[in-house]
């Protein structure tokens, strides 16, 4: 808990006010309120850290994403302030909670890779693991999603990062980064690069507030400029555009984050945003070293970088070319430390989502490091020969370079010391299907980390009446320890505690109704079952099989208006990458049934659907803890762990799921009668897929899915247009349904069922989704890093 200074508060927020040329706090607008609050705590921070353990090795994590969300409420809680700040502002007639919605959410971020590097942010800075985190500073985050008739619109995510408060610009880590050109040989022979062009990274810091430690970490997100962007000579020629031609061209490069998911598109300007951050974090890692006083020979002594999926590979032979070229160290010598150094982890197995460059692509940006690499390569070699001798096939798997591609996977399990996949399955996955060479040639390399979430923000932030019931049963100790949340389950036996949480839930729900009905129009009832799938929108988490089932329960209650089952809302949120046709297709189709069946009076009473736009970490803040039903539908075999699944089962929602990612962990945890599991494992995915599967037959056999997918085709829901879903539709039938919709559709149609009966009963519900709640501690990102910290970081070369 920090010491609050009332008189220094007071002076430091005065002199906020003043910078905004006012004469008073009550002048004050609310947004220039809480510019004024963020600043004020951002300048009272740095007093408060604490150093770091230097005994420790201190962890580097690079990521191209970092999915922060809003930060001012969440450092107030961190710094555990937030009591004496909102009293402090109820002075002034400021209400805490008003004020914390005028903060823009940054999304830096697309999904669960750059929200899963926020929890780890939280983590580290909470069980006090010295680290600097370093990603980009994007002046445009994911684009904002709103709909046009059902379509999906995006619109540029300007959200200023110029004013963010919680930024401190740091003037004195400036980097420069080269690109393109070329090598050039001295006459000894030596390869020297001579770049086509110099940019500048600026260093800005956000700060990582630990949970009442006195810890404040950085987060370092590199923004690129020239060192000189503006040409007073052309300028004053009256070339005016000209003159600022090259500070606009450095702009580009961190100007926005590409928008893809689980998607890999392979451009220059993703290339180079890639190089530019690895060039500055990697130039900062070994000037914080230097100044540290070691000597570059001790680096792995001293630091981990952990590589947040292969987007940061090009780190390694960047980390080469600096020992080599720059420190003259032999290539045993550079490579003994790099390959110590990294440690790399798997985010997916979808092979559209496995980075491959163009050889000619690389060598055209980064003609050193391409060298580097087929070096690498030629080291490797030997290994390769006297393991699997004469076997052309295994070389090519193995290399980096083939085909003229540079893969980057490859590349990180050769030049790392540890690979880890982010669920149990998902890591089995990685070795069995992905990397089974490479863990025959160092079995000991393969790792497993089962992902997790900071009870911070995913409970006691968003959810504070379930935080607070919780503090009155078993105390506070959970928000630091969640595995204590066990200490719950006796407590399904008392129907105070019962009541209490289910009065939680209700509430939640009705506060998310109201937000529904702003952003919507749409009054839904807060007594149904509220059915959430919130994630990106992939054909492979198979949204349109939920819709699937929707347009089962439609057709049923048309069929027999009185069908008794309880009320059901079913809620969606998801972006779909702008270029990804099919994803933005089945968002279409989800608001065109949506539309029917909310003004159909016949079922409207029973069954509603609402597609809330624009997801994003402060709706999911409102969603989670107002949900009843957690959708995790995925094939198995393709969701590597997924997050949302946690959160959604720590604010007590029941998962309906596939024996996917996290979720089989989630039953082991919770047990199997408080799931709802269904639909084909990875080893029926496999054999089904073997033995030639064919959705038309399936489609075939069950008349009731047939009739559902007539309709669709029928112009039912598109005032007669027949073709509106096409592209879905197709998937699902002469493109072979790549990801088996139709093969889990009575399934998961089945376990829906039990899901509704189980709702009926009440006080079952109530005990098993507090059962829920009470067993899934496991999945503290605390718990993943200290993994982390046992099996990778810590653990002796
Ligand atoms: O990473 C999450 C997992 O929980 C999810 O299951 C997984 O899908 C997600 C390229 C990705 N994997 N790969 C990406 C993101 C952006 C990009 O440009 C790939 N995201 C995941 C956390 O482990």
């Amino acid at each position: 808990m920090q010491t609050f200074n009332t008189a220094q508060f007071h002076d430091s927020l005065a002199r906020q006010w003043r910078s905004f040329g006012l004469q008073s706090a009550q002048q004050m607008t609310q947004h220039q309120w809480w510019q004024a609050l963020s600043r004020t705590l951002n300048e009272l921070l740095p007093l408060q850290a604490t150093a770091p353990d230097t005994r420790q090795r201190q962890v580097n994590y690079i990521s191209m994403e970092f999915l922060i969300g809003r930060l001012t409420g969440n450092n107030l809680l961190n710094l555990g302030l937030y009591q004496q700040i909102k009293t402090a502002l109820a002075d002034y007639k400021v209400e805490l909670t008003d004020l914390l919605e005028q903060e823009v959410d940054p999304a830096l971020g697309n999904g669960g890779l750059g929200r899963l590097a926020a929890c780890f942010l939280d983590s580290m800075a909470t069980i006090n693991q010295p680290a600097i985190s370093y990603g980009l500073n994007y002046q445009y985050g994911l684009f904002r999603q709103s709909f046009k008739q059902g379509h999906q619109h995006e619109s540029p995510d300007n959200w200023m990062r110029e004013h963010y408060p919680w930024f401190t610009r740091n003037e004195t880590l400036n980097v420069q980064v080269n690109f393109g050109g070329k090598l050039v040989k001295s006459a000894k022979g030596v390869e020297r690069w001579e770049p086509a062009l110099t940019l500048v990274g600026e260093a800005w810091d956000l700060p990582v507030v630990g949970y009442q430690n006195g810890v404040v970490q950085t987060l370092r997100l590199w923004q690129s400029t020239h060192s000189e962007p503006f040409d007073l000579t052309l300028f004053n020629d009256g070339k005016f555009l000209q003159s600022e031609r090259l500070g606009i061209e450095a702009a580009k490069l961190t100007k926005v984050l590409y928008p893809n998911d689980n998607h890999t598109a392979g451009k220059r300007l993703r290339l180079m945003q890639q190089y530019f951050q690895c060039a500055c974090s990697v130039a900062d890692i070994l000037r914080r070293h230097h100044l540290a006083g070691y000597k570059i020979e001790q680096l792995a002594d001293y630091q981990v970088i952990q590589l947040n999926d292969t987007h940061p590979t090009i780190a390694i032979p960047e980390l080469m070319r600096i020992l080599l070229d720059e420190h003259q160290m032999s290539w045993d010598k550079a490579w003994a430390i790099v390959s110590k150094t990294f440690a790399y982890t798997n985010h997916t197995l979808m092979p559209e989502a496995l980075e491959c460059w163009s050889a000619s692509l690389m060598q055209s940006l980064l003609p050193r490091h391409f060298a580097i690499i087929k070096q690498i390569d030629a080291h490797f070699k030997p290994l390769v020969e006297k393991t699997w001798p004469k076997d052309k096939a295994v070389w090519e798997k193995l290399c980096v370079v083939h085909n003229r591609q540079v893969r980057m996977g490859n590349l990180c399990v050769i030049g790392g010391s540890a690979v880890n996949g982010v669920a149990a399955l998902h890591s089995e996955l990685v070795v069995k299907d992905l990397f089974p060479e490479y863990n025959q040639l160092w079995p000991n390399k393969f790792h497993n980390v089962t992902n997790g979430i900071t009870p911070r923000r995913w409970l006691k932030q968003c959810n504070p009446a379930l935080a607070s019931l919780i503090d009155d049963s078993i105390g506070t100790g959970w928000v630091t320890d969640l595995d204590q949340l066990k200490k719950l389950e006796p407590f399904i036996g008392d129907a105070a505690f019962r009541q209490r949480y289910q009065q939680i839930k209700d509430n939640n729900k009705q506060h998310l109704a109201r937000y529904v009905k702003q952003v919507t129009g749409l009054v839904i009832n807060p007594g149904a079952i509220f059915d959430v799938q919130i994630k990106r929108l992939h054909e492979y988490k198979r949204q349109h099989l939920n819709l699937l089932h929707i347009l089962s329960l439609y057709r049923q209650l048309r069929d027999n208006p009185a069908l008794d089952i309880p009320p059901r809302v079913f809620l969606f949120a998801a972006k779909a990458a702008p270029g990804y046709y099919l994803a933005k297709n089945i968002i279409y189709a989800i608001n065109c049934v949506a539309e029917k069946i909310n003004n159909d009076p016949l079922v409207n009473q029973k069954l509603q659907v609402v597609f809330i736009p624009d997801y994003k970490v402060s709706v999911a803040e409102l969603i989670i803890p107002a949900a009843d039903v957690s959708e995790q539908i995925s094939t198995a075999g393709k969701e590597a762990s997924g997050t949302g699944n946690m959160k959604l089962a720590l604010n007590g929602a029941l998962t309906i799921g596939t024996l996917d990612g996290a979720n089989v962990e989630i039953a082991q945890e919770v047990g199997n009668e408080n799931i709802f599991i269904f639909g084909h494992t990875v080893e029926q995915v496999n054999a089904l897929k073997a033995s030639g599967y064919d959705p038309l037959k399936w489609r075939k056999k069950d008349k009731h899915l047939d009739e559902i997918l007539k309709e669709l085709s029928s112009g039912f829901f598109t005032q007669g247009n027949k073709h509106a879903f096409d592209l879905m539709l197709n998937s699902l039938g002469s493109g072979g349904d790549p990801y088996l919709v139709l093969a889990d559709f009575a399934d998961y149609c089945d376990a829906q069922k039990r899901m509704g009966e189980h709702f009926i009963d009440r006080d079952l519900w109530t005990r098993t989704t507090i059962l829920n709640t009470a067993r899934v501690g496991m999945f503290s990102s605390d718990r993943s890093i200290r993994d982390y910290q046992q099996r990778i970081w810590q653990r002796k070369a």
